[in-house]
């Protein structure tokens, strides 16, 4: 904390970006990039039958999604991180959404694909895909985060990178039907109270979810940003649970069963549960609280340019509602700053903040604060460890802090 002291550069932050062209160089003389022809302009490039389906320039293979050694055991049943520190707006590209799998990526056809729905219903149905399309479908944007995302932090600052502490998230628009027609046409019977949704692939994963959750706002996916899904995401079908945690939301879909109590199997006992620090474990923690990053800078995205104006910029969700305010500070919490936010904002959903300041050259702690539409506020570290204690793996939703050094290199920090 010696050097965050408050300094002019960091109070006049707000103002910034009126100062953003004083940062800017002047036209050098005799720049190779402008005056030299470059190859790209000197002959003709691939034509419009090249790419049938496109991917991103060779210049950003860089980004991709990245695993952690340690965490993998075995890719199969393992997982992979967002670039969050590549990405900006909201939507995250389909080809860049995290994985998770617990038995490898199912390679499912749809023509023999089918969802069953049977226990406590009037009648047992069985739908293709095609039959599903026939149900009137909706388009909603929702981030799903798995519980476990940032669950190496609880002990303290361990990854270093955004997209290892935070890369457990992505957030795309889904095009599915309500789950609650399909159960209408096969008819709960009044004993009917919770779901269980279930995998086609080899883990055959299953989840207890409250019928009136089911009921509420849960679609059965099969596109997301107007795309099928991709295999890894559940192709042909998945469960969409919005601002719930995301092994809940069951992949492959191919059957719900109804039933009248909570099944208590492996993924909501032993697993996704929070030890507390009495040794009792919380019963079900399904709502993920509001939670925010700095993405840029951060340890993989430090700042090369030099003191000047500096662009900060990061993402906040909640599962409770959307994000109306973000907080900044720069120098580990003694002066806070309203972000901007940009984009659009909708009911879980990721949301984009700025903070456009003038950077000293001086060490920085950055943090960056949620506020929800509920009114919530995200916690400090010690603030949830006071609830919380430090056994838990899962619903790690406190502060993050980024250490810059005086050459602008970013690093995963605890302040108390
Ligand atoms: N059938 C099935 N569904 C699944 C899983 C799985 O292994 N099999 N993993 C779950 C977990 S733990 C999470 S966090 C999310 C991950 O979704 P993603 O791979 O689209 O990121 O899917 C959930 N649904
Ligand atoms: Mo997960």
């Amino acid at each position: 904390m010696a050097n965050s002291t408050t300094r002019r550069g960091l109070l006049k932050g707000g103002l910034a970006v009126s100062a953003g062209l004083a940062g800017t160089k002047a036209m050098a003389a005799g720049d190779p990039a402008i005056t030299e022809v470059q190859d790209w302009a000197q002959s003709l490039g691939e034509g419009v039958d090249a790419r049938p389906y496109g991917s991103p320039s060779g210049f950003e293979a860089h980004v991709k999604r990245r695993n952690v050694e340690w965490l993998t055991a075995d890719p199969v049943s393992s997982v992979n991180f967002t670039p969050l520190h590549e990405l900006d707006g909201i939507i995250t590209p389909n080809g860049l959404c995290f994985e998770r799998h617990h038995a490898g990526i199912a390679e499912v056809d749809p023509g023999l694909h089918r969802l069953m729905i049977n226990g406590l219903v009037d009648t047992p149905l069985v739908f293709t895909m095609s039959d599903l399309m026939r149900f009137p479908r909706e388009n909603r944007v929702y981030f799903l985060e798995c519980a476990a995302n940032t669950g190496m932090e609880w002990r303290g600052a361990q990854l270093n990178g955004c997209q290892f502490t935070h890369g457990m998230i992505h957030n795309v628009m889904y095009t599915g039907v309500p789950l609650r027609y399909v159960l209408e046409e096969a008819g709960v019977k009044t004993a009917g109270k919770w779901i269980l949704p279930e995998g086609a692939d080899a883990s055959a994963m299953t989840r207890s979810i409250p019928l009136e959750k089911a009921l509420d706002d849960c679609l059965l996916a099969f596109k997301m940003n107007g795309e099928a899904l991709r295999p890894e995401q559940g192709y042909p079908l998945r469960l969409v649970v919005p601002g719930w945690e995301g092994n809940m939301w069951v992949k492959w879909l191919r059957r719900i069963e109804v039933g009248d109590q909570p099944w208590h199997h492996r993924e909501e006992t032993s697993k996704y549960t929070d030890l507390l620090a009495d040794g009792q474990a919380r019963r079900f923690t399904w709502e993920m609280d509001a939670k925010s990053v700095i993405t840029n800078p951060s340890p993989q995205a430090p700042i090369l340019h030099g003191p000047g104006p500096t662009v900060l910029t990061g993402v906040a969700w909640s599962g409770r509602g959307s994000i109306p305010r973000v907080d900044v500070t720069i120098d580990g919490g003694m002066n806070w700053h309203q972000a901007r936010m940009s984009g659009p904002s909708f009911d879980k959903s990721m949301h984009r903040f700025y903070y456009e300041f003038d950077w000293d050259g001086s060490p920085l702690l950055l943090q960056s604060r949620a506020h929800d539409s509920t009114g919530y506020v995200q916690p400090t570290k010690t603030q949830l460890r006071e609830v919380r204690g430090v056994n838990s793996i899962y619903h790690n939703n406190a502060i993050q802090t980024w250490a810059i050094d005086e050459k602008g290199r970013a690093e995963n920090v605890e302040v108390s």
